[in-house]
């Protein structure tokens, strides 16, 4: 399979416990590498935009107050098949249900602040990544 890339983000909760090294060596262990990254502090307008497929869902303010609460880290991550192993590598939603050494396993504090956001498809890779990087940022 060709190269993929997808978009992630280090979440609040992660980067104010310095997590965002051990976050980075999961995905580079996993063979995803890093080809953009930057810290950046997200107003809650901004969350909302990125967010807003969940805006009927009952806790998308709470979302978008957390997503704006502290400094993000926004990343395009690239490789084989990047978006699904990307996924894996998270874990799933709610830590309670994540395999053992994902990052959500073993970092996220709930199912709200879970750590990582992973794209769900190519087509939201694309518009994610749009959103936080221009082409003149990405290196490959
Ligand atoms: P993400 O979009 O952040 O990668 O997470 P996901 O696909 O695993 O989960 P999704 O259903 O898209 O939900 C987006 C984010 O909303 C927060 N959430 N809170 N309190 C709750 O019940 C609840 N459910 C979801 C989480 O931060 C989740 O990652
Ligand atoms: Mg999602």
């Amino acid at each position: 399979m060709a190269l993929e890339r997808t978009f992630s983000i280090i979440k609040p909760d992660a980067t104010r416990r310095n997590l965002t090294g051990a976050i980075n060596a999961k995905f580079e262990e996993a063979g995803l590498r890093i080809v953009a990254q930057k810290r950046i502090h997200l107003t809650k307008a901004q969350a909302g935009v990125f967010y807003a497929v969940h805006a009927e869902r009952p806790f998308y303010d709470e979302l978008c107050e957390f997503m704006a609460s502290e400094p993000i880290v926004a990343q395009v991550l690239e490789g084989e098949n990047a978006i699904a192993k990307n996924r894996e590598v998270m874990g799933a939603t709610n830590p309670a249900d994540a395999a053992a050494g994902t990052i959500r396993a073993e970092f996220a504090e709930s199912v709200g602040e879970n750590s990582v956001h992973g794209s769900d498809a190519p087509e939201t890779a694309a518009v994610e990544i749009a959103y936080f990087f221009s082409g003149l940022e990405l290196v490959g």
